[in-house]
Order: C-alpha cells, then sequence, then structure tokens
C-alpha cells in the first residue's frame, strides 16, 4: 500500500515512531493508502533543516528565487492529469473540478508569487526640513508554519507555502491529514525544480500532534493557518504567550443577497455553483440565500428545478459536478445538521438523503440539499455546515437584508445581485465581510486581499499582503548632517 512520507530536507523520510495514520478514498470509502503520523520529534527535525536552511535562502537573489518558483508552477503545470486524479481519489470531488481550479491554481499560486517577489518593496519616508531620512527594511521572519485543510487541499497548501518561501523564509507545512496525497507528490516536484533542501519541509500527521507541535514550538515565528473556527482559536491560544505572527482563515457562514432588480439568469447559474462547487466544501461558498419577496416564489422553483438536475456520481464521470463528500465523519456532521435543521422547522425544498452511486456504493454521497428557513437564528442559519445543503429565507427590505446577512459570527465574504449602482455601494460598505462579490462569486484576483472579519479570522493574504505578512518590517531612520557652510 501506498506510503505518504514526510518530506524533509529535501528527502522523503518515515515518521520516526514508525506509526501510521489510514488514509481513506471517499468515494469508494476504501483505505489506499498509509499516511505519516509524525510526532514533535518529525517537526523537530524538518525545523532543525528549515533552520539549516535559512541563511542561504535568505541571502539567494529575488531572481533565483523566483526562477525556482516559477519552475516549481510548470512542473505543476506538467503533472496536472496526475494531480488532478490524485486530489479526486484523495478528497472526493469531482476530476474535472480538480482538473479546472485546484491543480491550475496551485500552479499559478507559485507563478503569482514568483513573480510578486520580483515587485514587492517597501516604503521610504523622508522628513523634510528634519535631515532624517526613514525606509522600511522587509526581512524574511526566519522559519514558518503553514497549515492547510482538506477542502482545497494542494490549492490552499500551495496558497500558504509560496510566499512564504518567495519572501525567504524556510517552511515547516502540515497538510490536513484527511488529504494528504497532493502534497506528498509536491514534494518530488520541489527537488525537480531544485528548490534547496531544508527550504520546505512536509510534516504529515493529525492536528492535535503534528498541528500542534508547529504551532507550539518557540522558534517556528509565524503561523499560516486555515480550517475550522475553533481549531484558530486554539491555535491562537497557544501560540499568543509566544506572540507568534498568526494569520487565521477560518470558517464562513456567507449570505447571497438575491434583489428582485439582478440579472435573473446569470444569477440563477451562479447560485447554483456557489451553493454547491465542491460539495458545498469551500469557506466561500454562499450558504444562506436571501431573496427578495417579490420573486422569491420563482427563485425557489426555478432554483431547485436547476438543483435538481445536478448529477451526483463517482469523480471520475466526466459528468459529475458532485461527488463524494470528504469523509464519513463529514458526511454525519452535516446530516445531523438537516436533522437539526428539520427539527426546528425548516422545510427541505430539496435533497436531504444519501445518494448509492452503482459501483461506488460505500462511498460518501449526499444530495444536493435546498432548506427553505424561517428564523435567522437557528443553528442552521448560524452554524457553519460546510456541505451540500443551503438555506432560503426572504425579505422585503434591503435594510432586512443587511440585518439578516450581518446576524451572524462569521464575516468571511458576501454576494449581492442587484443592478442597483447606488444599492452596490450602500452594502459594499456595511456588509461585515473580507469580501464581497457583486454580481459575481468566486472571481479570485491574486492581488488582492483576502481574508475574513469577526468569527472568520485575522490577517490577510493574497498579493502583497501575503509578502507583508512573510516578513519583518523594521524601520530605519537615518540623521544626516549637511556640508559645513565654507564661505
Ligand atoms: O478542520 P481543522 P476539520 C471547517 C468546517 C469543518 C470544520 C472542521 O466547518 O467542518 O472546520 O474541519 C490542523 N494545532 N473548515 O476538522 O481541524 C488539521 O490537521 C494545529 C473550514 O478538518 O480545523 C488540518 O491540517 N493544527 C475550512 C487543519 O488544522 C491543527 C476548511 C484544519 O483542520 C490542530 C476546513 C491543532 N491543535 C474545515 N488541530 C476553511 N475555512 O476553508 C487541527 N489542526
Amino acid at each position: 500500500m501506498n506510503k505518504i512520507l514526510n518530506y524533509i530536507n529535501g528527502s522523503y523520510q518515515e515518521p520516526i515512531t514508525g506509526e501510521w495514520l489510514d488514509n481513506y478514498n471517499p468515494s469508494t470509502g476504501e483505505v489506499y493508502s498509509k499516511i505519516s503520523k509524525s510526532t514533535s520529534e518529525d517537526v523537530e527535525n524538518a525545523y532543525q533543516a528549515a533552520k539549516n536552511a535559512f541563511p542561504a535562502w535568505s541571502n539567494t537573489t529575488i531572481e533565483e528565487r523566483s526562477r525556482i518558483l516559477l519552475k516549481i508552477a510548470d512542473l505543476i503545470e506538467a503533472n496536472l492529469d496526475r494531480l488532478a486524479q490524485a486530489e479526486a481519489n484523495d478528497n472526493g470531488k469531482p476530476m474535472s473540478l480538480a482538473k479546472a481550479v485546484d491543480i491550475p491554481r496551485a500552479s499559478s499560486n507559485f507563478r503569482f508569487f514568483g513573480n510578486a517577489i520580483t515587485q514587492f518593496a517597501s516604503e521610504a519616508h523622508e522628513s523634510v526640513g528634519l535631515n532624517t531620512m526613514n525606509f522600511t527594511l522587509r526581512s524574511p521572519i526566519g522559519v514558518v508554519g503553514c497549515i492547510s485543510p482538506w477542502n482545497l487541499p494542494l490549492y490552499l497548501f500551495t496558497w500558504k507555502v509560496a510566499p512564504a518561501i518567495a519572501a525567504g523564509n524556510c517552511v515547516v507545512a502540515k497538510p490536513s491529514e484527511v488529504t494528504p496525497m497532493t502534497a506528498y507528490l509536491l514534494g518530488e516536484i520541489l527537488t525537480e525544480a531544485g528548490l534547496p533542501k531544508g527550504v520546505l519541509n512536509i510534516v504529515h500527521g493529525t492536528g492535535p500532534e503534528a498541528g500542534q507541535a508547529i504551532v507550539a514550538h518557540p522558534n517556528i515565528k509565524a503561523i499560516s493557518f486555515t480550517g475550522g473556527t475553533k481549531t484558530g482559536e486554539h491555535i491562537a491560544r497557544t501560540a499568543a504567550p509566544m506572540f507568534k505572527k498568526l494569520s487565521l482563515e477560518l470558517g464562513g457562514k456567507n449570505p447571497n443577497l438575491i434583489f428582485a432588480d439582478c440579472d435573473y439568469e446569470k444569477m440563477l447559474a451562479v447560485t447554483v455553483t456557489s451553493s454547491f462547487a465542491n460539495q458545498g466544501q469551500i469557506c466561500l461558498c454562499g450558504s444562506r440565500i436571501y431573496v427578495e419577496e417579490s420573486i422569491s416564489e420563482k427563485f425557489k422553483k426555478d432554483f431547485v428545478a436547476k438543483v435538481s438536475a445536478l448529477k451526483i456520481g463517482n469523480p471520475f464521470d466526466g459528468d459529475t459536478t458532485i461527488g463524494a463528500l470528504v469523509s464519513k465523519e463529514h458526511l454525519e456532521k452535516v446530516e445531523s445538521y438537516i436533522e437539526i435543521a428539520k427539527n426546528e422547522g425548516g422545510k427541505v425544498l430539496f435533497g436531504g438523503e444519501r445518494v448509492l452511486v452503482k459501483g461506488f456504493e460505500n462511498g460518501y454521497y449526499l444530495q444536493p440539499t435546498v432548506i427553505e428557513v424561517k428564523d435567522n437564528n437557528c443553528r442552521v442559519q448560524q452554524e457553519e455546515v460546510f456541505g451540500p445543503v443551503v438555506t432560503i429565507m426572504t425579505f422585503k427590505t434591503e435594510e432586512e437584508a443587511l440585518h439578516l446577512a450581518n446576524d451572524v459570527k462569521y464575516g468571511l465574504s458576501a454576494t449581492v445581485w442587484t443592478n442597483n449602482l447606488n444599492r452596490t455601494m450602500r452594502l459594499s460598505k456595511q456588509l461585515e465581510a473580507g469580501i464581497v462579490w457583486i454580481n459575481t462569486w468566486l472571481n479570485r484576483d491574486l492581488r488582492t486581499p483576502f481574508g475574513g472579519m469577526k468569527d472568520s479570522g485575522v490577517g490577510r493574504e493574497g498579493g502583497f499582503e501575503a509578502l507583508r505578512f512573510f516578513t519583518e518590517p523594521k524601520n530605519v531612520c537615518i540623521s544626516y548632517t549637511d556640508l559645513p557652510n565654507n564661505s
């Protein structure tokens, strides 16, 4: 059986304890590989490798760092089919999605930061009249930790490690133990691209063991984490006494506000995607739909018709739009929310049942589920389900829509469908979200800041924000004197 090994100091290594975790294929429900069950000892080895690599890597020219990142990007692209297949096997997502989104984006992450680092500059402030010049010296932090989740495995893993190494840091990284395969395969690519050994070390294992060892390591000075809000809170508590720099990208419960004056057909098509892409397992999914009352009956009918036409199937069928959920535990969690919603008065308009896929009977398949709710305070409106479940509520006025949208503890993204420019500006300013999409969804320009407000996290990633996070700014203040006047 395939073994998912740690990649430390440029080579694959077994975990020190010799212990392994089972890796499930969610589309079949079968164990298909073994994952290194690393402990703090493996993390320490990874840290030492990173520490030793840091002096040379942080002094490597920007051109050389950029060249290596671009080479990694090219190699990911060259391995598109292999990586997309691995992602679909590991995560349950349609291979077509992995091929169109996950793997190209992983390549773009390296390409983007390989280019961005050549343009990264610092501010200078001349104190005119005081003969003083200030400039901001930005240096890499040292050894940093990157911890990523299972929903977009290679996409989110590379979104962190690419800016970290571009900025001159060395990294100890851990992908989710639920979907470690593509991060494991990345090791081969790093070696082939000529990334010096120790610059990026990939350790596998559970969150409470390997992940915690990274966060608790006294000399790993910054942590970039994407995952659940509860885990983020725990990481913040662990890191706070050591004053570590933290970037936390956490959960979302994102509103999708649909006004009667929108471009209806575009809204309908995109809303199906924003509800169910990746089986609804994207922190940016618009899981709370609020629709203006005057079009609500038509919307419900048209939306359910489109959702019922989605094809649920094994990830490798070309026409599958909804694959398997990531794990049995997650499937059960999502199902429990459907029950909670029903018990709280929600009306299931479509879905809610498991699906048996022929030849894949033990896979974790669930119908896309649409639930009408009346009360914004019910649990399915307030808590992150992170699966193929959307709720629908109606509103009468813009004020009411805004209130409902903001009335949750999360603040990651919001989508608004309207052709009223004034409303667009009013809502963009007042919605409590790190990202507001108007008449679109998941439209990403990698130069933009990415992150959430409220319980959706702290800090921003993307573009120069990520390079700022992974560097330490220092103010250098130079006082100078004029030449003595000889006359
Ligand atoms: O995430 P975890 P889980 C949400 C979603 C989901 C819930 C739980 O609601 O149902 O989180 O998912 C590592 N110290 N999101 O349990 O546990 C872990 O090994 C250090 C939203 O899978 O947060 C993995 O690598 N690391 C999210 C990573 O953290 C720890 C995407 C994320 O796992 C750790 C995924 C610890 N103590 C789930 N405990 C999004 N925002 O995109 C765990 N980890």
